[in-house]
Order: C-alpha cells, then sequence, then structure tokens
C-alpha cells in the first residue's frame, strides 16, 4: 500500500518539454486542469499529496518519477539520462529528506545512467529497463542498492520506446499489462499478462494504487482488461501530457 505521492505542478515550459509524440504543443490550461483531476483520483486512493511548484527552468519537470526511485527501505535519487534533465534532481532531494533519513537516500552517479520511468516495482523485486535514458552502469548501481537492503533487481533492455513503464504497468496481484516489443520476453512469462493491443499503446502506462487503477482516458479495450480483473478504476485525461511523451505513471512519486 502506497501512504504518499509526491506529485510537481506543470510549468508553462512544458511546451519546449523533450517530444518524440508529433502531436502538437499541450495546452498549458489544459495541462494544469487535467494535473488537478489527477490529483484528486489520486487523493480518492487514499494517498497523501505532497505537490511541489512549477518550476519553469525545467520543462519537463512534472515528469517526477523519473527523479527518484521510493522504496519502502530506502530512496535513490536518479542521474537522468537526458542532459537538459539532470538538474531536476537538485530539487527533490530536500522532499525526499523529509520522508526518508540521510543515511537512507543514495544517488545514482555518473557514468551512470537511471530515470524511475525505467523502473517496475515488483513486491521487492525490481526491473531496470536500460534504454536511451537508463544505461547498464546506472541498472548495476540500482542493483547493488537494492541488494544492500535486501532486495533484488535485474536488467531488462528495450529499444523501441522510452522509458520501460511506457510499455508495462504491474497491477499487482501477479497482473502484469503489458505491450510492444515486450511480448515476446520470456523474463515476463510468469505474470498473468494483459495483453494491450498495439493501437491503444499509450494505454499500457497505468498506475495501481492501493487497490484502484488509474487509466489514461481513451483506451477502451485496457480499460474492459482492467474492469474484467476485478479493479475499481479511475480514468483520467493525459491528452496533454503524451503531446510531451508523458503519461499517468510520469506524473508522481507513489510510496
Ligand atoms: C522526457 O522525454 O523526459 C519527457 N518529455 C517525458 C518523460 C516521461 N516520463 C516517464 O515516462 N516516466
Amino acid at each position: 500500500m502506497f501512504q504518499n505521492v509526491i506529485v510537481k505542478k506543470p510549468c508553462r515550459a512544458i511546451v519546449d518539454g523533450i517530444s518524440t509524440a508529433g502531436l502538437g504543443l499541450p495546452d498549458y490550461e489544459l495541462a494544469l486542469k487535467q494535473h488537478a483531476c489527477y490529483v484528486e483520483a489520486l487523493k480518492k486512493c487514499g494517498v497523501s499529496v505532497t505537490e511541489l511548484p512549477a518550476d519553469e527552468a525545467f520543462p519537463d519537470s512534472c515528469f517526477v518519477e523519473d527523479v527518484a526511485v521510493l522504496t519502502r527501505k530506502f530512496a535513490v535519487i536518479t542521474n537522468p539520462g537526458a542532459p537538459s534533465r539532470k538538474r531536476e534532481v537538485e530539487a527533490i532531494i530536500p522532499v525526499i529528506e523529509k520522508f526518508y533519513p540521510a543515511d537512507r537516500i543514495e544517488f545514482i552517479k555518473a557514468p551512470g545512467t537511471l530515470e524511475g520511468g525505467d523502473i517496475m516495482m515488483v513486491g521487492d523485486h525490481f526491473y531496470i529497463g536500460t534504454s536511451a535514458r537508463t544505461n547498464k552502469e546506472g541498472g548495476l548501481q540500482l542493483i547493488s542498492l537494492l541488494e544492500k537492503y535486501g532486495m533484488s533487481g535485474e536488467m531488462v533492455p528495450l529499444s523501441e520506446i522510452l522509458h520501460l513503464k511506457t510499455g508495462l504497468s504491474y497491477l499487482e496481484d501477479n497482473n502484469l499489462l503489458i505491450s510492444g516489443e515486450f511480448l515476446k520476453n520470456p523474463v515476463f512469462d510468469k505474470f498473468n499478462k494483459i495483453v494491450v493491443p498495439e493501437e491503444e499503446a499509450y494505454g499500457a502506462n497505468c498506475i495501481w494504487v492501493n487497490g484502484t487503477v488509474l487509466l489514461p482516458a481513451g483506451f477502451p479495450t485496457v480499460q474492459k482488461a482492467v474492469e474484467a480483473l476485478g479493479y475499481p478504476v479511475i480514468v483520467v485525461d493525459t491528452s496533454e501530457y503524451r503531446k510531451v511523451d508523458g503519461g499517468l505513471s510520469c506524473l508522481s512519486l507513489r510510496f
């Protein structure tokens, strides 16, 4: 169960965020409204939400998931692989210090790079996507930190999408939403796979929060499949974040 969630308001500079989507520029006012709905949905799941102010210096800074990995035993401040995002970590450190003692805050160090979107938690085991943003050195550093705290991790290479969780969402109870290049990876064979069709690929990025699943709006096949598993669902429109390659998981740190 999660007690806390950290989110960060989008800034006007979100229009300059890194994007490969080809869907046009985000509408800032709509992005703000969608963010407020996202926060409301999280609160309905019984978590306490810490909302950080917008930071105009960093266009992608609302995607707060990427700057930290928060486990039940310790926190990791990442070293984002995207050069424009590296210094986003400076603002998150004092926030993480409010929740974790100083001796339980660890750091990914250069030449290691790692972004939280590449990390999927399954109990005390963590899947680490090696991507354009997270390199093997960063993955090895995280695995050795996990082992220090009695947990474990393994690396999963990916090449076609941004982050591991762009294409995978663990919904607890062994249920895994899975899409695209991960379908043929035997690493995930032990899960109950809920296959996301190609045309709904963006819908593979959902979040489980205390038994409820938050889903992006506009992905009916994914929604039906998640509902069929018995989860209560809250649909949240993330259209403006999709324009800068972001989704539901990217917008929060849940711990
Ligand atoms: C980026 O490219 O870094 C942002 N425009 C999107 C980050 C999405 N984060 C995530 O999937 N965890």
